[in-house]
C-alpha cells in the first residue's frame, strides 16, 4: 500500500537525500524555501484562506500552474512526503540508476494539502510518491517499479537524450558567455548562438555583446582620452610645459580601442573553443520548443534542439521614429567605431549613456548640445543628476532643455556631413532649428526578444517593453527556457549583473548549487566628466519607501587634493549616504560625485552588503589623502541645513 494522501503528525525533517546516488544533490523544491514552489508570504496566506470563491480559483490555478511548470521542466519529477517509506524507495532506484530527480515534498510545502488535490486532478492519483518522467505520468511506487523491470521507464528517460546540446544559450554577449563557460565546466554539451544584425548605419561587430564591442568597454576607454585632455591642462599648474600644440585625433584614439577590442573578440572565441562550447555565429530562432533555427550571414539554416535554453539577447538602441533618424541619425552602436571624428553633435536623451558620450565628446574638444526631454538620469538621484549636469554645463556642454526633436534632414552628404534638426517644445509650441555634423541618438534601448519565436513557443514577454518576465530563478513561464541579462524585466541593466546571474543560473541548472542572483545593493557609476557612483537607494525612493522623518542623510562638498594645485572646481564634488533611522543607521543608499568614483563605490558596496552602519563609518579609519576617506568623516545631516561647503584639506 502506498501513502495515503491524509496527513498523519509531521515528523522532524529528514535529510535531504542524493540525485545520482552519492554526486549530485537534487533540488528538492519543497524543502528549499523560495524554490519554484515556495511563494511570497501573501500568496501563501490567500492560498491557505482564500476570502472568496474566486480568489479560491485563482488561487487553485496559480497551483495547477506551478505544478505544470515542474512537470514539464523537469526530466524525473518526484511528489513525495519526506517520510514516506514507498517514496524513499523511488528515490534510491533512481538514485542508483544515477538519473537526477527533483522532488517536491508535500509535507514540507505550507500549502502541501492544497498542492496535493490539485495534483490529484491532474494526476487521478491521490497516493504519494506520485511520479512523472519526460512529463509522462508514471504512477506511484509500484508502477514506477514495474516499468523499470520491463523497459518502459528506461525507454522515457531516453527520450530526453535525445536533443543535441544540454543547453543551448541564444545570445553571446556578458551573460550568455558567462552561463556557457559555467554549464560546460560542469560538463554540460553547451551551444551559444550570437549573431550582430547590423546597425542602420552597417555597423557590426564581433563577438562578446554589447559591454565589449558597443557600451561600457569603448565608452570606457573614450572618458579615459577625455580625462587626459583634463589632465594636459591640470599639469601645467603642476610645472610641466610643452610648447607643442596639443590636439585631439580621433581617428588613431579609434583605430587603438578598436584594435583592443578586437583583441578581446578573439579571447572570447578562444575562451570557448577551450571550455568545449559550441559557437556558432548564426541568428536563433525557436521554431519549437526544443528546437532552434539558426540562420548565418549568409542566409543557411540550420537547425539545432536542446533540453534547456537561455535567452540572452540583451537590447539594442531605439530610434525616434521621426523621418530623417534612421537615415542620417547614429546610435552608441556606430559612435565607437566611427571612422571619421563627429565634429558638431546633438546627443538626443538624457539618461547615462547619453550623458557619458555627450561628456567624452566634449572632452575631446567637441561642441556638443543634449536635447533633453524631461530630467536628467531618471531613476537616479536628482540631487546628483543635476550636479552632473551644471558640471557638464560648466565645461561647456550645452543643454537643451523640455525640447524634443521632429525632423532630422541632410544637408549636406560628407564625413561628417551637415544635417539640420528641427525640435519643438515640450511645454509649448517654440520649436528651434539647429545644425549639426552629427546626431547621436540615446533615447533608449529595446529588447532583442520579438523577432527570435518566443510567440511559437509560448514564452511571455511584456508587449509594452519586450522585456521577459522570470521567476527568482531566471526561469519563464516555459520552465526549461530561462533568461538572463538586460532582456530580463525589472533588473539592473549592467554587465557583472548579467555575469552573475548566467553563472549562477548554470550552477543551478547543473550543478549542485540553489544559489540565485541577488539584484538588491547592485552598484553602478555613471562616467560622466564628473563621475557619479551609487550603490542602494536614491534620496527620492528612500524617502518614497522608508518616509522622509525616518531617513538621515549625511552629505557634504569635498575638494579633491589633485585638484587644489590644478586650481580646479572647487565644492563640485559632493558624497552623500543615506541612513535608516530605525534599523541602527544603516546606509540604504551611498552616493559619490568626484573622480574615480566607480573605484570608491566598489568598496563600499561590499560593506553595504554586510549590513554597513553609520557608526561603522564613523569607526573606520581613512586613507589619507583620498577622497573616499570624506565617508568616514560625513557629520553634517541634510536635515540641519549647516553649510557643506570645504574651506582646506
Ligand atoms: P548583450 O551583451 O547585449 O549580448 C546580447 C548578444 O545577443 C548580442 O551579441 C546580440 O547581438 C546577440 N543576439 C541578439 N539576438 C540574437 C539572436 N536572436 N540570435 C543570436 N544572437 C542574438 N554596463 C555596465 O555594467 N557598465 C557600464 O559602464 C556600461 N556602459 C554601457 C554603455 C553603453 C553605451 C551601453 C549601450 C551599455 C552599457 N552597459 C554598461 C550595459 C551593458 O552593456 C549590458 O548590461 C550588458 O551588455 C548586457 O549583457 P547581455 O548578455 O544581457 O546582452
Ligand atoms: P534610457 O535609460 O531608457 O533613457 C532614455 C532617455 O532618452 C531618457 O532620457 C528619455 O527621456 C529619453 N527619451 C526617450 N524617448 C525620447 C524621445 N522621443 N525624445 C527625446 N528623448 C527621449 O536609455 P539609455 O539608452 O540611456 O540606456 C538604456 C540602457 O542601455 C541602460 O540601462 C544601460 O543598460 C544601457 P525621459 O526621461 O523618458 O523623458
Amino acid at each position: 500500500m502506498e501513502q495515503p494522501p491524509s496527513p498523519p503528525p509531521p515528523p522532524p525533517p529528514t535529510s535531504p537525500g542524493l540525485g545520482k546516488a552519492g554526486v549530485v544533490p537534487s533540488r528538492r523544491l519543497g524543502t528549499v524555501r523560495g524554490g519554484p514552489m515556495s511563494s511570497p508570504p501573501e500568496r501563501r496566506a490567500r492560498l491557505s484562506s482564500p476570502g472568496t470563491s474566486r480568489q479560491f480559483s485563482e488561487a487553485r490555478e496559480e497551483v495547477r500552474r506551478r505544478l505544470r511548470d515542474l512537470i514539464e521542466g523537469n526530466r524525473v519529477m518526484i511528489f513525495s512526503k519526506s517520510y514516506c517509506p514507498h517514496s524513499t524507495r523511488v528515490k534510491e532506484l533512481f538514485s542508483s540508476l544515477g538519473i537526477d530527480y527533483n522532488i517536491l515534498e508535500l509535507d514540507q510545502v505550507d500549502d502541501g494539502a492544497n498542492v496535493q488535490e490539485v495534483l490529484t486532478e491532474i494526476s487521478n492519483q491521490k497516493t504519494v510518491p506520485n511520479i512523472f518522467v519526460n512529463k509522462v505520468h508514471m504512477g506511484g511506487c509500484d508502477r514506477t517499479f514495474q516499468a523499470h523491470q520491463n523497459g518502459l521507464l528506461q525507454k522515457l528517460l531516453q527520450e530526453d537524450v535525445a536533443h543535441d546540446y544540454d543547453l543551448i544559450i541564444i545570445g553571446g554577449g556578458s551573460g550568455g558567455l558567462s552561463c556557457a563557460k559555467e554549464a560546460a565546466n560542469l560538463g554540460k554539451k553547451v551551444m551559444v548562438l550570437d549573431f550582430v544584425v547590423p546597425s542602420p548605419q552597417d555597423t557590426t561587430w564581433g563577438l562578446g555583446g554589447t559591454c565589449v564591442n558597443v557600451g561600457c568597454v569603448p565608452k570606457k576607454l573614450m572618458h579615459q582620452a577625455a580625462l587626459l585632455g583634463q589632465a594636459l591642462q591640470d599639469s601645467r599648474k603642476f610645472g610641466w610645459a610643452y610648447n607643442q600644440q596639443v590636439k585631439h585625433n580621433w581617428e588613431a584614439m579609434t583605430e587603438a580601442i578598436q584594435n583592443h577590442i578586437s583583441s578581446l573578440n578573439w579571447g572570447y572565441r578562444l575562451t570557448l573553443r577551450e571550455e568545449g562550447v559550441a559557437y556558432v555565429n548564426s541568428y536563433g530562432e525557436f521554431v519549437e520548443p526544443h528546437k532552434i533555427k539558426a540562420t548565418s550571414k549568409k542566409g543557411q539554416e540550420t537547425f539545432y534542439t536542446a533540453a534547456k535554453f537561455v535567452i540572452a539577447t540583451g537590447e539594442r538602441p531605439r530610434y525616434l521614429g521621426i523621418p530623417g533618424d534612421k537615415e542620417y541619425c547614429i546610435t552608441s552602436d556606430d559612435l565607437f567605431s566611427l571612422p571619421y571624428c563627429p565634429g558638431r553633435t546633438l546627443v538626443v536623451g538624457a539618461s547615462y549613456v547619453a550623458l557619458e558620450c555627450a561628456g567624452f565628446l566634449a572632452g575631446l574638444g567637441l561642441d556638443v548640445t543634449v536635447m533633453v526631454r524631461s530630467i536628467l538620469l531618471r531613476d537616479f538621484d536628482q540631487e546628483m543628476a543635476e550636479k552632473v549636469g551644471s558640471y557638464m554645463e560648466q565645461h561647456g556642454v550645452k543643454f537643451l532643455r523640455k525640447f524634443i526633436p521632429v525632423t532630422v534632414q541632410q544637408l549636406e552628404k560628407g564625413s561628417p556631413g551637415i544635417l539640420k534638426v528641427m525640435a519643438r517644445s515640450t511645454e509649448g509650441p517654440e520649436t528651434v532649428e539647429g545644425i549639426y555634423n552629427t546626431v547621436l541618438l540615446a533615447v533608449g534601448r529595446d529588447s532583442c526578444t520579438r523577432k527570435m519565436g518566443l510567440e511559437k513557443i509560448g514564452v511571455k514577454i511584456n508587449e509594452k517593453n519586450g522585456k521577459i518576465p522570470v521567476n527568482d530563478v531566471e526561469q519563464t513561464n516555459v520552465p526549461h527556457v530561462y533568461a538572463i541579462g538586460d532582456v530580463l524585466e525589472g533588473k539592473p541593466e549592467l554587465t557583472p549583473v548579467a555575469i552573475q546571474a548566467g553563472k549562477l543560473l548554470a550552477r543551478r541548472l547543473f550543478g549542485a548549487s540553489s544559489e540565485k542572483c541577488d539584484y538588491t545593493n547592485v552598484p553602478t557609476t555613471v562616467f560622466t566628466p564628473l563621475e557619479y557612483g551609487c550603490c542602494g537607494l536614491s534620496e527620492e525612493k528612500a524617502i518614497e519607501v522608508y518616509n522622509k522623518e525616518n531617513i538621515e542623510v549625511y552629505h557634504t562638498l569635498f575638494w579633491p587634493l589633485e585638484w587644489t594645485v590644478a586650481g580646479r572646481d572647487n565644492n563640485t564634488c559632493y558624497a552623500k549616504i543615506i541612513c535608516n533611522k530605525f534599523d541602527s543607521d544603516r546606509v540604504i543608499g551611498f552616493h559619490i560625485l568626484g573622480p574615480n568614483a566607480g573605484e570608491i563605490t566598489q568598496g563600499f558596496t561590499a560593506a553595504m552588503k554586510c549590513g554597513l552602519t553609520k557608526q561603522q563609518l564613523n569607526d573606520t579609519i581613512g586613507i589619507h589623502p583620498t577622497c573616499g576617506e570624506i565617508f568616514t568623516t560625513l557629520q553634517i545631516t541634510k536635515s540641519s541645513g549647516l553649510d557643506i561647503t570645504q574651506k582646506g584639506c
